[in-house]
């Protein structure tokens, strides 16, 4: 079963990983370099041992195929997963005469009393993204993100690159070609104008008989937290190529650099090591559509999730 790679590298990382410190000052046990294999065609790969939220991933994953860099689309899809980096510009600029928010990442963790006043904040800031054009076309902006970076490359001479729109053309016009490559890594946008260097550096695609396969390499995975997420995000995006481009979707291929367990995620993880995994479930895109580009959240739909349930964990800030 696919989802048994994953939790291989769980009890691996929990054997062997070594003790190491991070950027988060949460402490990590961790390995360098490990490859799962996922094969799409035996179901797609969401874990059934504790629930991810599917619709989540969609949505941020179309947000990306759209070159959209700016949270309001998320807020619009009641996806909240990238507010805190949109809120930090805003409580960092001049604009904001709120309460103190320094650090709010850490204090809200740590303070109750804070964590209340942060939420509030947080709330009225989401508001006025979702009402204010204005404030959300500066506030909500993110800047060089995955949108930017796979829609709009910026080149030396001043133009852009569509790295998306080029590779899926060169999966259609040369399938065999062994240049089918998106990045996102751009050393000259690391790290001043990043929200966050991007954690998927690269990906790859290859085709072979009729079936489009994807390799991923991520430069720093949380196992616990983001990893899931990137999974299945990565499955979703060669379903839809593969869709797109007339073929079936073969393999999704994640290699991982720094593959960590948070020192405060252990717990969390021997609870979902101790669960028996289930089917798989299965994807169905929209027949009538057929660009990557034209998909909505309405035409991706999952079929047979039945997963344990969630196992929540504080988030390394
Ligand atoms: N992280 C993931 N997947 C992602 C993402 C972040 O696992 O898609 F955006 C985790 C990896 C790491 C942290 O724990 O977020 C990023 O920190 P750093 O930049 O120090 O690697």
């Amino acid at each position: 079963n696919n989802e048994q790679t994953y939790l291989d590298l769980c009890r691996l990382v929990l054997e062997k990983g070594t003790e190491k410190s991070d950027r988060t000052g949460t402490g990590t046990y961790s390995v360098f370099g490990h490859q799962m294999r996922f094969d799409l065609k035996e179901g797609f790969p969401l874990l059934t041992t504790k629930r991810v939220p599917f619709r989540l991933i969609a949505s941020e994953l179309l947000w990306f195929i759209k070159g959209d860099t700016n949270i309001k689309y998320l807020l619009q899809h009641n996806n909240n997963i990238w507010n805190e980096w949109a809120f930090k510009n805003w409580v960092e600029s001049d604009d904001y005469q709120g309460p103190d928010m320094t650090d709010f990442g850490r204090r809200s963790q740590q303070d109750p009393a804070f964590q209340k006043v942060y939420a509030e904040q947080m709330d009225l800031f989401k508001e006025k993204i979702l009402t204010d054009e204005t404030f959300a076309d500066t506030y909500g902006e993110l800047g060089s993100v995955y949108g930017k970076q796979w829609r709009e490359w910026k080149t030396s001479r001043g133009g852009t690159i569509d790295q998306l729109k080029n590779v899926i053309e060169g999966i259609k016009s040369n399938p065999d070609s062994r240049r089918h490559i998106v990045t996102a890594w751009n050393p000259e946008d690391v790290p001043s104008n990043m929200a966050l260097p991007p954690c998927h550096t690269m990906f790859q695609f290859y085709v072979a008989d009729g079936a489009l396969s994807c390799h991923l390499y991520q430069r720093s995975g949380d196992i616990f937290l983001g990893v899931p997420f990137n999974i299945a995000s990565y499955a979703l995006l060669t379903h839809l190529i593969a869709h797109e481009c007339g073929l079936e979707a073969g393999e999704f291929i994640h290699t991982l650099g720094d593959a960590h367990i948070y020192t405060n995620h252990i717990e969390q993880i021997h609870r979902q090591l101790k669960r028996e995994p289930r089917q798989l479930p299965n994807l169905q895109l929209n027949a009538q559509i057929s660009s990557v580009f034209d998909f909505e959240m309405k035409d991706i739909t999952m079929e047979g999730y039945d997963p344990h349930p969630g196992i929540k964990a504080p988030v390394a800030v």
